[in-house]
């Protein structure tokens, strides 16, 4: 990628007084989780998404479901954050205003230190009950310790809605911001993508990152820099901020 443009962004960034990062699976392929579409090991090319993640299938699929999860935690608990995560907690330190926005469950971002979160897709932290709704740890079987219901990850899945008032903070951050920086996110699941169009709409820089733009929902008056998480971003705060 030309440096060229890395340079126009990176001055962009450190003029900015407003700043969301908005991340999906992407920015923690280097840390060896995997992503849900598209790679050779993508989660959806493992599993049928209906018999996991949709509240339905996972109620039919036990404890199959169950286990998938748990050992996603597991593995979630055992890997570490790379360089992009790393480089996200180095904008946030010199941004005025700062949001980063994750779809991730894999609690990486916090582990490297960023502060002003918001999951939108909740984390993979703890268990939670279907039936009485209380929080626990990832236990053997998938039953409630409290009422004996049936547990489930803390995460949203499809046709579910999103925690109460986390896309509302997210679209007000994106829409009063000067940058917007998209990571590691194919942009296609709804209604997380409205996050980056608000800022769009609102007349913010917006920059995605990702290593392959094919499929990007967008035009080309956004800047893309082609590369991934962990190579594109350290660059990235060094120039701005060097
Ligand atoms: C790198 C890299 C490197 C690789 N560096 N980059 C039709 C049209 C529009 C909407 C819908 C529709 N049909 C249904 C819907 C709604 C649906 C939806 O959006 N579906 C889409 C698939 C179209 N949305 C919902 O259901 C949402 N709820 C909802 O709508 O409620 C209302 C409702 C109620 C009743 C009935 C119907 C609707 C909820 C969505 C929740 C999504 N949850 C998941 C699963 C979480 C649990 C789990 O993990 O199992 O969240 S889905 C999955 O996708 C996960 C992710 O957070 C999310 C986004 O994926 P992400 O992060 O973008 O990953 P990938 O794999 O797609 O992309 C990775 C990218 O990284 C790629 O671009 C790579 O190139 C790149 N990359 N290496 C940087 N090193």
């Amino acid at each position: 990628m030309a440096d060229e443009q890395l340079l126009t962004v990176a001055s962009c960034l450190r003029k900015a007084r407003r700043v969301v990062v908005f991340t999906g699976a992407g920015v923690s392929a280097e840390s060896g989780v995997p992503t849900f579409r598209a790679a050779a090991n993508a989660l959806w090319n493992e599993v049928d998404v209906r018999n996991f993640a949709y509240p339905d299938g996972y109620r039919r699929n036990q404890p199959n479901a169950w286990h998938w999860y748990s050992s996603r935690a597991t593995k979630a608990r055992e890997v570490e954050p790379n360089p992009g995560h790393y480089a996200i907690v180095e904008i946030e330190r010199h941004a005025e205003e700062f949001l980063l926005v994750t779809q991730n469950i894999d609690s990486l971002h916090q582990r490297a230190g960023s502060k002003n979160v918001i999951e939108l897709h909740g984390n993979l932290r703890e268990a939670r009950c279907f039936e009485c709704n209380v929080r626990s740890e990832w236990i053997a079987d998938p039953v409630c310790p409290k009422c004996g219901g049936l547990l489930r990850p803390d995460v949203v899945m499809f046709e579910e809605m999103l925690p109460a008032g986390a896309l509302e903070q997210a679209r007000d951050a994106a829409a009063a911001c000067d940058l917007l920086i998209s990571v590691g996110t194919s942009n296609l699941v709804w209604p997380a993508t409205e996050v980056p169009r608000y800022a769009e709409r609102h007349g913010a820089d917006v920059v995605i990152v990702n290593p392959d733009m094919e499929g990007q929902p967008w035009g080309h008056h956004v800047t893309q820099l082609v590369g991934t998480a962990g190579e594109i971003l350290p660059r990235l705060v060094r120039l701005a901020w060097p």
